[in-house]
């Protein structure tokens, strides 16, 4: 009986506790940048890259926006690509790079941005993400709401199970 309440507190906690790692962890730097400048005044979007991240991380834009990137490496050389756009500039540290205007003709959705320039082990996972428009919630932000629905549902399967052993125990004896 003793080890089946500590089973169904560790039921309710675990998946709790796991959850409020994720939101603590979650990495840094999800600054958002939202630009919706005109066609005529390109709006600049300032980003940092580092061993081995870009900050912002999440940089969002409208469709049709003119925008411009000024990008600076705060260590090593990198570069800051985003092909969709024709973007692709190579970073020298403490130099700022700076792309030229380029109008976001891109459907609505999630572009990668990426370093293309092999900075070592890190390389393949200096990602940021350009949104532009309104996508809809990605599977990231739709992640820690399935998490906490499956923990109920198996904590509910859970107390299901033992009321109807419980009960069958009962008639048995
Ligand atoms: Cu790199």
């Amino acid at each position: 009986m003793l080890r089946r309440a500590w089973f169904l507190t560790a039921l309710a906690v675990l998946p709790l506790s796991a959850l409020t790692i994720w939101a603590v962890v979650r990495p840094p730097g999800t600054v958002v940048s939202r630009v919706g400048a005109g066609p005529r005044e390109p709006g600049e979007i300032a980003v940092r890259a580092y061993t081995w991240g870009f900050s912002p991380r999440v940089i969002r834009v409208d469709p049709g926006a003119a925008v411009r990137f000024a990008v600076v490496s705060d260590d090593l050389r990198h570069g800051f690509a985003i092909n969709e756009l024709g973007v692709n500039l190579q970073l020298v540290p403490g130099q700022e790079g700076r792309s030229p205007s380029v109008t976001v003709n891109l459907p609505p959705g999630r572009y990668t941005i990426q370093c293309s320039v092999f900075c070592g082990l890190g390389h393949a996972s200096m990602k940021a993400t350009l949104v532009v428009g309104d996508p809809g919630p990605s599977p990231g932000q739709v992640l820690p709401w399935l998490v906490s629905a499956v923990s109920l549902a198996a904590v509910a399967a859970f107390a299901v199970v033992t009321r109807v052993r419980r009960r069958h125990d009962g008639e048995a004896a």
